[in-house]
């Protein structure tokens, strides 16, 4: 494979994984279409300082101008949270960012490929995408989960909004052979809160035990990915039925509207958002520092490994 024309990895993640030390992957939807300036840029930043506090190199991933890059600057992490036309770039679009010399911000899906590209094989965000609700009617399924059933690359993430089904995308990955780990939990966290009612396939306290499953996952070219599931601290979780009301709401809004495709998560966070008036977004920003950690110490661990 020629990567050469298409991805660019910065100066300092290059180095790093030139020397086996331990990196940590990070969206850029999240920042584009995930959460309002200027907390999406100030959330980027403090997550990749998060990062380096545990001992890894953050590598923020987009695509920008047509090239992909593996390794933002913070002026380029400022310029994506601010930019008024970057699209929303999930598998099927890279080509065409690409042949276009577009904008693009990655999912969770489009930053797996850009990893795995690279060779960073650990990547911390928010939330996953899944199966919606009413997808037996809609088929509104993310392309997230398919690539977790194909790309090296391990997920920390709070668990599954319940924007989404939880229990079929669960069931999704399961028929897909990803694994969902509970980090220090034994029940799937909700995104802003810490249960569901739903298990997960293991438990597992130690990012050591997480770092030697990937490597034995991987060793044994058990191709895909991995779910770590890491709850939200206590003192930052929303109560449980606020903010079911609110997704809800949302929910019924994104239908009555015909909100569709690649439209709809969007819609639901900014929504959800709206009617908690700002607490879920609080919610969401230490979800994800908190994911930020727990990522770069499974990092850290995986490269003591190898
Ligand atoms: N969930 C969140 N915040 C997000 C997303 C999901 O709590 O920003 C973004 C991620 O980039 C994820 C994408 O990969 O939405 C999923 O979009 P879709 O459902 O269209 O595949
Ligand atoms: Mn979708």
């Amino acid at each position: 494979m020629n990567l050469k024309p298409y991805l660019s990895v910065g100066e300092e993640v290059a180095k790093a994984i030139a020397n086996g030390q331990p990196v940590v992957a990070l969206e850029s939807t999240i920042i584009s279409h995930g959460m309002p300036y200027p907390q999406n840029v100030e959330t980027a930043l403090e997550v990749e300082r998060i990062i380096r506090e545990n001992g890894a190199v953050p590598a923020t991933i987009a695509i920008l101008g047509g090239t992909l890059k593996v390794g933002l600057t913070p002026k380029e992490i400022e310029y994506l949270g601010k930019a008024k036309n970057v699209v929303k770039a999930s598998r099927r679009d890279i080509p065409f960012i690409i042949a276009k010399k577009l904008d693009g911000a990655t999912t969770v899906a489009s930053t797996m490929i850009l990893a795995a590209l690279a060779g960073v094989k650990i990547f911390a965000t928010g939330g996953i995408g899944g199966v919606h609700r009413g997808a037996q009617e809609t088929f509104d399924i993310s392309a997230d989960l398919q690539e977790l059933a194909n790309t090296n690359v391990a997920v920390v993430c709070a668990g599954a909004k319940s924007i989404l089904d939880i229990g079929l995308t669960l069931e999704y990955l399961e028929t897909n052979g990803v694994p969902v780990v509970g980090y220090q939990t034994d029940e799937l966290p909700a995104f802003y809160t810490r249960k569901s009612g739903f298990g997960v396939d293991y438990r597992v306290d130690d990012p050591k035990e997480i770092a030697e499953a990937l490597k034995a996952k991987w060793d044994l070219a058990l191709n895909g990915g991995v779910v770590v599931a890491n709850p939200i601290p206590e003192a930052y979780e929303m109560d449980f039925d606020t903010i079911n009301s609110a997704i809800n709401s949302a929910v019924s809004e994104a239908e009555a509207q015909g909100i569709k495709g690649k439209a709809s998560t969007p819609f639901l966070l900014a929504k959800v958002k709206e009617i908690t008036a700002g607490t879920s977004l609080d919610a969401n920003i230490e979800l994800v520092y908190n994911n930020a950690r727990v990522a770069a110490q499974i990092a850290v661990e995986l490269s003591n490994l190898k």
